[in-house]
């Protein structure tokens, strides 16, 4: 099939990164200095960041290009409109105040780039949790100000996560502006990496999943869907592989509840499985395998799974004729591709 043929959706992709030279050029002098604590920000970005290898000065020539490749890149794949969020792990590799500086003036790059081409992109705000009260008010300004969609944190923030209440300034604004949150894959924090790192398996392979969905579990059993139950999360491959648990997740967690087993685990209003299906929206970013589609789908409904290709990392055109060809009805499929979009980041 040829994706670049007329047909009755238009094809949003909701996972897409991008990057500006400037941060590109402080993550270069990361690399050189070695001047933070994250062995997979050096494994990531020192292959994307100074390797020669073909792969890597491709991907750090595409993620900055917001001009005429990155729209012929779409155009081959048929690809109508890109959701951009500034690629992980973003500014929270930096300290507070540089975080936050940088934040604010990706955010009015990025808008830049969405008012030169408003109807190919839409964007997600970069944040600093390391400075929460300041990326709450920054969500707002970017939201209010920008036209941004929601923000992107890509998952822990220097070997914290969310479930600390200190961040949850971030969603108490999210939720008063109604717009989602997506938590995008980091590599594992410095605690948790060890083990991934002699195999390679910490990044997309394996490594990003079980940071990505060990945190998503911190924020579901610390209660803050409890606490903010209009809360409204976005993951990507399709949710980590946390809904292939749900029911695991929900027995045990029933137990650890009644053996009081932790002052970390209270007892919550709704099973842990309830959250997943009430409070996320899951991508098919790097997931463009029609069983695991197909069962996220049937478990979490129609109405929560979109499209993302995960451009540029994963730029495969034939992957785009494989979720064409999803065993959807016409109905499910403008869902699938458009209209949940639409709804969701409300484009
Ligand atoms: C990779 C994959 C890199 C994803 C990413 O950002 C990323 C990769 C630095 O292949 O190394 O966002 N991903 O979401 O799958
Ligand atoms: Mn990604």
């Amino acid at each position: 099939m040829n994706t670049t043929a007329p047909r009755a959706y238009k094809r949003i992709a909701t996972e897409e990164g991008w990057a500006t030279p400037e941060m590109m050029q402080m993550y270069v002098k990361i690399l050189e200095t070695h001047a933070i604590n994250d062995p997979g920000f050096y494994n990531l970005w020192g292959f994307f960041g100074k390797s020669q290898a073909p792969r890597a000065v491709d991907l750090f020539n595409r993620i900055q290009d917001m001009g005429e490749r990155r729209l012929g890149d779409m155009d081959a794949t048929g690809i109508d409109m890109q959701l951009l969020m500034l690629t992980s792990p973003g500014v929270q590799v930096f300290d507070a105040a540089t975080a936050t500086a940088l934040a604010i003036s990706t955010n009015d790059q990025l808008a830049a780039t969405i008012r030169k081409h408003p109807t190919r992109f839409a964007g997600l705000a970069a944040v600093a949790p390391q400075a929460p009260q300041g990326a709450a008010r920054e969500l707002e300004r970017a939201v209010t100000k920008l036209g941004l969609k929601g923000a992107v944190i890509n998952s822990h923030t220097q070997g914290e996560y969310l479930d600390d209440e200190k961040f949850w300034d971030i969603f108490a604004a999210a939720e008063a502006l109604d717009v989602p949150i997506y938590i995008h894959p980091n590599t594992p924090s410095p605690q948790m990496i060890e083990p991934f790192l002699s195999r390679c398996l910490d990044a997309a392979i394996y490594g990003f999943a079980a940071e990505t969905g060990l945190h998503v579990m911190r924020l579901i059993v610390s209660g803050v869907f409890d606490r903010f139950p209009k809360l409204r999360i976005v993951l990507g491959h399709l949710g980590e592989g946390l809904p292939f648990w749900l029911y695991r997740m929900d027995f045990m967690h029933a137990g650890i509840v009644r053996a009081n087993r932790s002052e970390g685990v209270k007892p919550l209003k709704k099973k842990p499985s309830d959250y997943l299906r009430d409070n996320f929206y899951y991508t098919t970013s790097g997931m463009a395998w029609e069983p695991s589609v197909t069962f996220v789908q049937q478990q979490m409904g129609h109405d929560r799974v979109m499209y993302a290709m995960d451009y540029p990392y994963q730029y495969v055109a034939e992957e785009v004729t494989a979720m064409d060809n999803l065993p959807l009805s016409e109905e499910h499929k403008k869902m699938f591709f458009q209209t949940n979009a639409e709804r969701i980041f409300k484009l």
